[in-house]
């Protein structure tokens, strides 16, 4: 296999490899990879739901989407663009951090892609957390933040009053580098512990603004049979729909990840 780094602030793209062909020495090896670039991009593969499974579950056990998903399938949904108009993902977030362990790493496979448009963009968090100056380090360090898959609920018909929620560190220590990283996000964190949603949005929408600074980025343009994974543990990602209805068809999987300490 053939590693090249696919942008300066993260992701990797790891060519000449079939995905459905390691065994567990190289799924070790990529998983270094994984924890020093945050994004893995696999092109060219040619990939059934259960190929997709099989190699996800190097990376743990999988967990089925509250949603919805593909038939036969509880831990794949179907992402399409057809007809849809913009939803929670066009936030920047990482996902179901109204979670109490959110998954750890989600897992896109494109069996359709638009000519132009419809990429994923990933900012970095941990670059984002040391750029801070070390007093606002000292005060995000000190917080938690409270997360609610309310606004999620309601775009998917569902009651919101049943909707999760949940608490977690505003930053949070990467349990496999140690990395600190930001942990809060414009979808799903609603306030500070303790604060009130007023002074909680002063800090939020200072945070949401730094957070994604170009310098963090880095955007994948998608080709059919490219698999993607990320790292939610340390990044932000944001679906930027600009392709109309040009078709977009992606299988998607998350792995379950730890309670952020
Ligand atoms: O469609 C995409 O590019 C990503 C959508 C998203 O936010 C997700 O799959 O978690
Ligand atoms: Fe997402």
């Amino acid at each position: 296999m053939r590693v090249r780094q696919m942008a300066a602030p993260l992701g990797a793209v790891v060519e000449d490899l079939d995905v459905r062909t390691i065994d567990a020495e190289t799924a070790k090896a990529l998983n270094q990879l994984f924890c020093q670039h945050h994004v893995l991009v696999f092109p060219q593969q040619d990939l059934t739901p259960d190929d997709q499974i099989a190699f996800a579950e190097h990376w743990g056990e999988l967990i089925p989407f509250p949603y919805g998903s593909l038939p036969g399938y509880p831990n794949i949904i179907e992402l399409r663009n057809r007809g849809k108009s913009r939803d929670v993902n066009q936030h920047w977030h990482s996902d179901m951090t109204y979670d109490p362990a959110p998954p750890k790493l989600t897992m896109l496979y494109a069996l359709e892609a638009p000519a132009i448009g419809g990429e994923t963009a990933f900012a970095n968090q941990v670059l984002a957390y040391q750029e801070l100056s070390i007093g606002m380090k000292a005060l995000v360090d000190s917080l938690i933040a409270k997360h609610s898959a309310k606004d999620l609920a309601r775009l998917y018909g569902q009651d919101p009053e049943q909707a999760s929620e949940a608490e977690h560190p505003a930053v949070r220590t990467h349990d496999e580098t140690g990395e600190r990283a930001l942990y809060v996000c414009r979808a799903f964190t609603r306030q500070f512990r303790d604060w009130s949603r007023q002074e909680s949005k002063v800090l939020l929408d200072y945070l949401y603004e730094h957070c994604v600074r170009p310098e963090y980025q880095a955007r994948h343009q998608w080709q059919a049979g490219d698999l993607v994974m990320w790292d939610n543990r340390c990044l932000l990602h944001y679906a930027v729909h600009d392709h109309g209805d040009n078709p977009r068809l992606i299988h998607r999987l998350q792995v379950r990840g730890v309670a952020p300490v």
